[in-house]
């Protein structure tokens, strides 16, 4: 059995962190300090040139113009009307134009350095406007996210401000690293709600991700509505770990949540692990189970004891119908299938059942992607493996890469969010080590496995499991400022990337995430700033 036993070490949560942990450390913002330097942004970019002396301060009669025929460009300015008019107080009207405008904020699919290619764009600020232009909506959305950083933080909050709203003048061209820059959230071990979900997307799309991961079943609790199998959602979806309520989606809220990801240039992957962490299906159907038996719902956090009955073919109808249904319901290219901890499964079986179902998501028109244990069964075309060890070479990851798959690189002991920062942080586990700041950030995603190409790897993901958080405080607490170091990782070339600089631009992030409500660890690894009390 090559497939790694862990145990999973659950510590009480505690609702004190420790001294060190709050300290405020760095001057206030005085009123009229510089605007925010273009190197300072998260994750940094390719290049950034600032001109020296120039400025450009927003007018109130600012219009933010977009591209005649390009909706989804127009969708773009929306968004940054969004976020700017609540604390500007300024009308920012949303227009389009067919020509190059002079003066306001323009965003435009023309001109950009071929460089920045299908997700990247250029920034570029003068005295009488900023500019930001890309190849696609996804790009202007991501010189957007970068804009929006280089505002006074109190841009950020949602009642009027006094600004001025000031940006440093000069050029930025920046584009993305890996393709795949991911986020994932286990809404199975207790669930979250569409506004959790809604408000996580707002946050990671601030840092460039590109992909959340849903991890929508597991022993605690099936969380999306199928309708050949009704029970899942209604029995299956019907707890959480600790025996709360749980909870599920129905395929209207599934839907919008893909349909409000997508607005933010984020792409929804589904995750339905199999043939392990199925209790929750199982006890939804007896027929299910190799004895006809349906075991009672389970709210503890153990992993490793359940399967699906790989002997039955009702198992495949089974599959089959669940993976079509939400194959119809995501647009994305991929459908996870999970593989992990299969430690009720004999190897035999599991690359029996896997051999069987992989072609299933074909059939849907999706790619696969699986946690890399999935190297054990036959590749399929495009696979991605998913590698969350914590070591530097693993068999089951090699013999998928050699296969032809590609690797999406989660290692449990950088990349995971739900282990502790230290042994004093209050939430989360430490079976893969306590992860400070510093620990998530320093490592290369293409060079940390010793026998994987650096061709092979195809981007970062951070996973967020959920056996200890329980809402949108706790998700924060452990997302922030992880996954923007993680996002740093996935977007910036890594000659660019270091500590000594990261730490400064990232306690520059923390009055931002103030003014936003964001819950996040005052790291004593980070020299933070102190949130201004009005305007910058
Ligand atoms: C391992 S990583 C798991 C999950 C747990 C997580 C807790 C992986 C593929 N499986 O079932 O929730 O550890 O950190």
């Amino acid at each position: 059995m090559h497939r790694r036993a862990r145990q999973v070490l659950l510590v009480s949560a505690v609702a004190v962190v420790t001294a060190a942990g709050f300290a405020w450390i760095g001057a206030a913002t005085p009123a009229d300090a510089a605007p925010v330097s273009l190197q300072s942004v998260v994750p940094v970019p390719v290049s950034a040139q600032p001109a020296a002396g120039v400025t450009y301060t927003l007018p109130a009669a600012a219009t933010i113009q977009t591209p005649t025929g390009s909706p989804a460009a127009t969708a773009v300015g929306s968004y940054l009307a969004d976020l700017l008019r609540p604390s500007t107080g300024y009308a920012l009207p949303v227009t389009t134009t067919s020509g190059t405008p002079t003066s306001g904020i323009a965003l435009l699919l023309s001109g950009a350095d071929p460089s920045v290619g299908s997700e990247g764009y250029q920034l570029d600020v003068t005295a009488a406007l900023v500019t930001v232009r890309a190849q696609t909506p996804a790009g202007l959305f991501h010189g957007v996210q970068t804009l929006r950083q280089l505002l006074p933080a109190a841009v950020e909050a949602r009642t009027v401000q006094p600004g001025p709203w000031e940006l440093a003048g000069g050029r930025i061209v920046d584009y993305p690293r890996y393709g795949y820059r991911g986020a994932m959230l286990d809404v199975s071990r207790h669930f979250f709600g569409v506004d959790v979900v809604k408000r996580y997307l707002d946050e990671i799309s601030q840092y460039k991700i590109n992909t959340l991961h849903l991890h929508l079943s597991d022993d605690q609790g099936w969380r999306i509505v199928v309708d050949a199998w009704p029970r899942l959602a209604t029995v299956g979806g019907s707890t959480q770990v600790g025996g709360g309520a749980g909870g599920y989606y129905t395929k209207a809220q599934y839907t919008d949540l893909v349909a409000y990801a997508a607005a933010r240039h984020i792409t929804i992957v589904p995750e339905i692990d199999m043939p392990g962490h199925t209790n929750a299906a199982l006890a939804s159907y007896a027929e299910l189970n190799c004895n006809n038996t349906a075991p009672p719902l389970y709210t503890g956090t153990s992993v490793g004891f359940s399967s699906l009955c790989v002997g039955k073919e009702i198992t495949y109808t089974f599959v089959q119908q669940v993976l079509a249904e939400l194959a119809a319901l995501t647009p994305g290219p991929y459908l996870h299938i999970g593989g992990d901890e299969a430690n009720s499964t004999s190897d035999a079986d599991y690359r029996t059942f896997m051999n069987r179902i992989q072609p299933f998501v074909g059939n849907a028109g999706k790619t696969v992607m699986g946690w890399h244990q999935l190297g054990q069964a036959d590749h399929t075309p495009g696979r991605i493996a998913q590698y969350w060890g914590t070591t530097t070479s693993d068999a089951d990851l090699s013999a998928a890469v050699s296969k032809g798959a590609k690797v999406v690189m989660s290692p449990a002991n950088k990349a995971y969010l739900d282990m502790k920062y230290t042994n004093q942080t209050p939430l989360g586990l430490s079976w893969a080590g306590l992860i400070e700041v510093q620990t998530a950030y320093n490592w290369d995603p293409a060079t940390l496995l010793t026998n994987v190409p650096a061709s092979a790897i195809l981007g970062v993901e951070a996973p967020m499991w959920s056996e200890t958080l329980t809402k949108l405080a706790d998700i924060e607490f452990m997302a922030f400022p992880r996954l923007p170091a993680l996002a740093e990782l996935a977007w910036s070339p890594q000659s660019a990337r270091n500590w000594d600089a990261f730490k400064t631009r990232l306690g520059a992030q923390g009055p931002r995430w103030t003014a936003q409500g964001i819950n996040f660890y005052r790291s004593p690894q980070v020299p933070w700033a102190t949130p201004p009390a009005t305007g910058r």
